[in-house]
């Protein structure tokens, strides 16, 4: 199996957004680790289809990252779980994947589970999910510290999704986590940022930047090893 704890730069590429096939020849040459196929609005069992047939012909590590059972699919080389630690409708901490789990035939050695945060109110996953987005650093380590220690979540991830988040944040959870991965995500498109996120978390994640104008050199910039 690939090494996915060693990644430390992640593409992240929405289905629901066009990609020419140039642009995805750049991004596997980047120097980025590794692709996450996710989005959350219109996510459709084509629209993925569509991304996957254009990554289809590259080596580099393909993850996929499921909104829902839309799109859901077993193909690539692993399936990351996202259960949202910080609100209060269980169906996104347990409820959509016990749905998952009883309709879908699962490879368990795919599955990585992912301990969300999600810290941006303005973010599509904040209102789908009714996260509690407005809370302290300390707030955010107790939430890591949790699915850490008590639920051994492999990976922790704050998502900031569209907007670039707050390094003493990051830093505080970074301190408090012992086996779990950190992951953070959100408005990274300058090396500048990108490097005060890799301080403390062991994977960045680039998004949107991509998408921007100039996005590929923009991504090539966010490339920390
Ligand atoms: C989004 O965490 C990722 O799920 C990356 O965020 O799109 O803001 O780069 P951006």
């Amino acid at each position: 199996m690939i090494d996915w704890k060693k990644w430390r730069h992640v593409t992240k590429l929405d289905p629901d957004k066009s990609i020419t096939p140039r642009d995805v020849a750049a991004i596997v040459d980047s120097g980025t680790d590794a692709i996450m196929v996710s989005g959350t609005q219109n996510i459709t069992r084509q629209n993925v289809a569509n991304l996957v047939d254009m990554l289809k012909e590259y080596q580099i590590p393909k993850v996929l990252e499921p909104s829902g059972t839309e799109g859901l699919r077993d193909d690539l080389d692993y399936l990351f779980i996202p259960s949202v630690l910080n609100t209060d409708v269980a169906f996104w901490f347990m409820g959509a994947h016990k749905v998952w789990v009883q309709h879908f035939d699962i490879n368990w050695d795919k599955i990585i589970p992912e301990a969300y945060i999600v810290l941006n109110p303005r973010s599509a996953v904040a209102a789908v999910t009714k996260a509690k987005t407005e809370i302290p650093a300390k707030e955010a380590a107790a939430y890591a510290e949790c699915a850490d220690r008590f639920f051994h979540f492999p990976i922790v991830y704050l998502e900031y999704s569209g907007t670039f988040g707050d390094p003493a944040l990051v830093k505080a959870v970074r301190e408090k986590l012992h086996g779990s991965v950190l992951y953070y995500g959100g408005g990274i498109n300058s090396r500048e940022k990108a490097e005060q996120m890799a301080k403390y978390a062991n994977t960045i994640v680039v998004g949107n930047a991509v998408y921007e104008n100039g996005g590929i050199e923009l991504l090539k910039e966010t490339i920390v090893k």
